[in-house]
């Protein structure tokens, strides 16, 4: 994080890798004895005795997870650049590089600022407009309690020593931090702590760091020796020749998608004037300016071989962050992840896609231990160390769906690319998610159905539990395991294997509960009919079946989308950062575009808490960081996610272009989204809410289907065939949703649709098609 202060400049240093503790296991072996009185106790409905026995056997008596930590802070100490005139400060999403410029009598300062990918060192160009005028002081801050700041007599500044104990687990990473400056003329000095720089023409900084981790079990690597040899690489490069290597390292990605959607005179203003005005004026560039920041902010914390991004993406800068900084996996990790396919950043995926697969090897220990269980699992929070017991307390904490809905990134994944190969190797997560169920689920005493016993619906409590979270059944879990099981299925079927095992899965799917709808129309969020349609709770975990799953559709399934709007409409729009940019992406999904949009309007809030808050709503700080409050990067990628949704949808079995296209967005242009099955929208322009014309092209081949909101053919003149039956493409297999169970006492409603057309166009694989308008 630069800073761009003018008199004293903070660079806060953070490494994916620096982490409080060291490789450890947070189950409770406890659980196993009380299990089936755990279970008794909810099925009877007492739910709060139960609560007390699960925070005593089931809820961690260890770690309840490590602390993503800063480094610290170099900072650079200008002496009397105090009264300075011309100020700016730039971070230019495009080139992923900052700049700050400021004057100070006829003399301009200037610094630029990158994390260069390619050369792995944090680099800083200081120029000014007259030669001999840099002169400052560079030291060290941090809120590390081991580190040691020194000065070399090689004239570099270090930081070095280990993370910090917490939660019983010694702290254990080792990191190491390098500064090397190049000078155009002046002199450069050491003394015990500092750097100081007099007089130079230009100064180049550049910044190193590294740790012992190596993965979640093995910290034996060497940080000395990785600081120095990456500082050692890249202190031969100049700042003009980094500079055009990360570039283009960063631009690989970020160019594959451009979203226009129209500019106004707004853009002449700074970030902070446009975020507090854009309620008020129309600025639509903002919006594509947040989108890509979203992809920006992806794209520099998510790198390939990495660590996955996680609650602050890279950018804590506390030693106790929120949540600790590290992985809630019953939604907000998640969220980080919805843009990375579809805005065209698959690679991006990997770091979490590795986390997914380190927690299908730790999480069998805790599926056996705990339960008793065959398989793996997963509760609402991992860390670097990828634990998978369960933490914090019943309420939030025994959530078991975390490792059901994380492989679905895996099978995502595979959606996108078509790569059996890569399906094979994820299908054993696949299958260990779906085992431990098999062997996790319990027969209901009343309704007979399938269920997870103990299960929650993610923190939400209800007055019907006396306050507990716990219950049976509850219908995300539900949804999370009828997809599971749906996708397994499809995967076996697909490499051919374990037939008698896909079987059994099939089985138990018929017996899971279905979704249903209850008293005030709304879709349960229990197994009983108890929701409270004052309830404004954030989470509304029971809408996965509406987004990021495909089980609730407007066209598919009329009933069970009206009951979601119904659900969305009872919870209200006021919500914490991350839960506005869920709504956006279901509000798509029910294709209603002017609410996605409201939704976004809201999220464009600027927001200056930054302690934590619960009510009130979230927004946006200055720097467009996501508020929950606090900040939490979870929101930046949820509405990224969502805008896209706005533009097009690929999970309901077709290809469907503008389902949900705000009437503040009459036309523009996007290029270089992807759906599943391969295909990419190279490019498509709308004009008065009006598809004018499509370029897409088939990476794999197969039929596409596609739904457009007005008619349309081939650029050639030739119509495009009319949709008829199921989809061919087995990509867009959509599995069956069994009835739902509906409430004598509930109305529904559902709207007629707006009127669309649907084309199937059989492609092949490399093959481009233009369409345009009729
Ligand atoms: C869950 C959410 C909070 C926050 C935290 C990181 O506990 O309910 O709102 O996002 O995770």
């Amino acid at each position: 994080m630069i800073y761009g202060n003018v008199e004293k400049e903070i660079i806060q240093l953070n490494e994916h890798t620096v982490w409080s503790g060291s490789p450890n296991r947070n189950d409770n072996s406890l659980s196993l004895d009380s299990l089936n009185v755990i279970r008794q106790l909810i099925f009877e409905g007492k739910q709060k005795e139960a609560e007390r026995i699960v925070n005593r056997v089931i809820i961690t008596k260890k770690s309840h997870g490590q602390k993503f930590e800063p480094v610290g802070s170099l900072q650079l100490a200008f002496e009397g650049h105090d009264n300075f005139s011309n100020y700016y400060r730039e971070l230019d999403i495009e080139r992923a590089v900052t700049k700050t410029s400021y004057t100070i009598g006829d003399i301009t300062y200037t610094r630029e600022a990158l994390a260069s990918f390619p050369d792995r060192v944090v680099i800083m160009r200081l120029t000014t407009s007259k030669p001999g005028s840099i002169s400052f002081t560079a030291s060290f801050t941090t809120p590390q309690k081991r580190a040691t700041i020194k000065a070399t007599p090689q004239k570099e500044l270090t930081i070095f020593g280990t993370t910090s104990d917490h939660e019983t687990v010694k702290g254990m990473v080792n990191y190491k931090s390098i500064v090397r400056m190049k000078l155009e003329g002046g002199s450069l000095n050491a003394n015990d702590t500092s750097l100081t720089v007099k007089n130079a023409n230009a100064v180049t900084i550049y910044i190193s760091i590294a740790t012992n981790f190596n993965n979640y079990k093995d910290i034996s690597g060497d940080e000395n020796k990785r600081a120095t040899e990456y500082l050692n690489k890249a202190f031969q490069k100049s700042y003009a020749a980094i500079l055009p290597a990360h570039i283009a390292a960063y631009q690989k990605y970020f160019n594959r998608v451009k979203l226009d959607l129209g500019t106004t005179d707004a853009v002449k203003f700074p970030t902070d004037e446009r975020l507090k005005n854009f309620n008020s004026t129309n600025d639509p560039q903002f919006v594509t300016l947040y989108y890509q920041f979203g992809r920006y902010l992806l794209i520099s914390s998510s790198q390939p071989g990495g660590q996955a991004a996680n609650l602050q993406g890279i950018w804590n800068d506390r030693i106790n962050p929120p949540w600790d900084s590290k992985y809630t996996i019953n939604i907000n990790a998640e969220m980080n992840y919805w843009p990375a396919e579809k805005t065209n950043l698959a690679e991006l995926h990997e770091p979490f896609l590795q986390m997914v697969k380190d927690m299908s090897v730790a999480g069998q220990q805790t599926a056996k231990d705990m339960y008793g269980a065959r398989g793996w699992v997963a509760h609402h929070n991992t860390d670097i160390w990828r634990i998978t017991g369960a933490i914090d307390g019943a309420n939030w904490g025994a959530f078991n769906g975390s490792g059901g809905w994380t492989s679905q990134h895996l099978w995502e994944h595979y959606l996108y690319n078509g790569d059996k190969n890569f399906l094979a190797s994820i299908y054993p997560v696949l299958k260990g998610a779906s085992t431990f169920y098999i062997d996790y689920l319990v027969e209901h005493p009343k309704y007979h159905w399938l269920v997870v016993n103990p299960d929650e619906s993610p923190e939400n409590t209800s007055p019907a539990h006396q306050g507990s979270a716990l219950d049976a059944g509850v219908t995300m879990t539900n949804q999370i395991i009828f997809e599971l099981f749906s996708t397994t299925i499809k995967a076996a079927e697909i490499l051919k294997k374990d037939f008698t095992f896909a079987d059994t899965l099939k089985q138990m799917r018929k017996r899971l509960p279905p979704m249903q709808i209850g008293q005030h129309g709304q879709l349960q969020e229990w197994l009983d009919d108890i929701d409270d349609p004052k309830d404004n709770h954030r989470h509304i975990s029971h809408l996965y079946g509406l987004f990021p799953s495909n089980q609730i559709s407007p066209y598919r399934t009329p009933q069970l989308s009206s009951a979601a709007k119904t659900t969305l409409i009872h919870r209200g729009d006021v919500s914490t950062g991350w839960s506005m940019g869920w709504k956006v992406n279901w509000w798509a999904r029910l294709l209603d575009g002017n609410h996605a949009y409201k939704l976004i309007r809201n999220q464009l809030s600027p927001v200056s808490t930054t302690g934590t808050r619960y009510e009130g709503g979230g927004g946006t700080y200055n720097n467009l960081f996501d508020a929950h409050p606090p900040f939490q990067i979870d929101g930046n990628f949820g509405c990224t996610s969502g805008i896209t949704e706005m533009l097009m949808q690929s999970a309901n079995g077709e290809v469907h272009l503008f389902p949900a296209l705000p009437d503040a967005w009459p036309m523009g242009s996007i290029k270089g989204i992807k759906a599943i099955g391969g295909f990419e929208i190279v490019s498509m322009e709308w004009k008065d809410t009006k598809l004018v014309k499509a370029v897409i092209k088939s990476h794999l081949g197969g039929n596409l289907r596609l739904r457009v909101p007005n008619e349309m053919k081939l650029n050639n003149g030739t119509a495009l065939k009319k949709a008829l039956g199921e989809n061919k493409n087995p990509f867009y297999h959509v599995e069956e949703i069994p009835a739902p169970i509906i409430s004598p006492k509930a109305t529904i409603t559902t709207p007629a649709l707006k009127e669309s057309f649907i084309y199937d166009i059989p492609s092949q694989r490399g093959q481009v098609f233009t369409i345009i308008s009729k």
